[in-house]
């Protein structure tokens, strides 16, 4: 059984990691695009992820945008489960500023990719505007939508800098 009304899962790792992957789902909100949002711990909740994984086709989703920190397994534990293409976040760490993350995320083996973003938030808004754009190829409306916040971002962008 589908559920086409929630194409996008947004996961991650800690509740600690919400303020940053909040930034996915506020472009979600903008672009009118219907999500879900949860803690999915590759370590501290694994039977919760491999679950998720394993459900996904079925439910419907279409991409999974994860964000993790640290020993970040959860994008590549998740890609490894599903075939829903699967946009990896890797949130910044006090340790070590989000290297850590991102290396975690990144270097998958081959056959079973993540599609990795920037560290912190700017990597998840982008993994919003990822998924906006996946989903857009089937959706003419969506597409629009997508053009127009594309369109704006680029009208507030100021010809001169001036001083503040
Ligand atoms: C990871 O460990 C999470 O994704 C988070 O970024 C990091 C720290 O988690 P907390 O100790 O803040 O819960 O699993």
């Amino acid at each position: 059984m589908t559920h086409p009304q929630v194409p996008v899962g947004i996961i991650m790792g800690s509740q600690s990691d919400w303020p940053t992957m909040k930034e996915a789902a506020d472009i979600m909100d903008a672009l009118g695009i219907a999500y879900e949002a949860k803690i999915v711990s590759a370590h501290r909740t694994p039977d919760r992820l491999w679950d998720y994984g394993k459900s996904a086709v079925d439910r419907g989703l279409q991409v999974i945008i994860a964000g993790a920190g640290g020993a970040a397994h959860l994008p590549g534990m998740m890609a490894s489960k599903t075939r829903v293409p699967v946009i990896g976040v890797p949130v910044q760490t006090k340790a070590l500023s989000g290297v850590d993350s991102l290396y975690s995320i990144v270097q998958m083996p081959r056959g079973y990719p993540v599609a990795t973003m920037a560290i912190g938030a700017a990597g998840a808004a982008n993994a919003g505007l990822m998924a906006a754009g996946i989903l857009a190829l089937q959706d003419s409306e969506l597409a629009a939508r997508l053009d127009k916040w594309r369109a704006d971002l680029s009208a507030s962008i100021p010809q001169e800098p001036r001083d503040e």
